[in-house]
């Protein structure tokens, strides 16, 4: 009996060790569905547990305004603006009401990481999201 427990918490351990990264994320990880590349819904089942947008919503009225943006991205505005062009925020903001609500926001993002719009991010698109979401990127938060 003690055996098993033992075992148990050793194997359980390992698990959380495993799971604590999950968020710098493989491709592998967020391309669930065996269908090849990160469709939309993938995109956002694996961005979800990332907590940028309800950080930077400084207010909670569900939208980023362009100052919470600006105050959330930091000294990585330029970064930024390179990433996803100098219009993005009104790219983004689809029913022009100068906030992107959370709709907005993870189309935005999906159209600028499917960079060839073909409506899946392959893995060599993935690299950038990769970067943006690991140590240095913004959306390490
Ligand atoms: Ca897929
Ligand atoms: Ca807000
Ligand atoms: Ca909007
Ligand atoms: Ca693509």
């Amino acid at each position: 009996m003690k055996t098993t427990i033992a075992r148990l918490t050793a194997s359980t351990f390992a698990l959380s060790l495993l799971a604590a990264p999950v968020m710098a994320a493989n491709y592998s990880d967020w391309d669930t569905d065996g269908t090849d590349g990160i469709s939309e819904t993938e995109f956002r089942a694996g961005f979800e547990k990332n907590e940028a947008f309800d950080r930077w919503d400084t207010d909670s009225n569900g939208s980023l305004s362009e100052a919470e943006f600006k105050e959330g991205i930091g000294d990585k505005e330029q970064a930024f603006s390179d990433r996803y062009g100098d219009g993005w925020f009104d790219d983004w903001d689809a029913n022009a009401d100068a906030g992107i609500d959370e709709n907005e926001y993870y189309d935005g993002l999906y159209s600028s990481y499917d960079e060839n719009n073909n409506d899946v991010i392959e893995e060599p698109e993935y690299g950038d999201l990769g970067d943006d979401m690991g140590d240095d990127g913004w959306f390490d938060v």
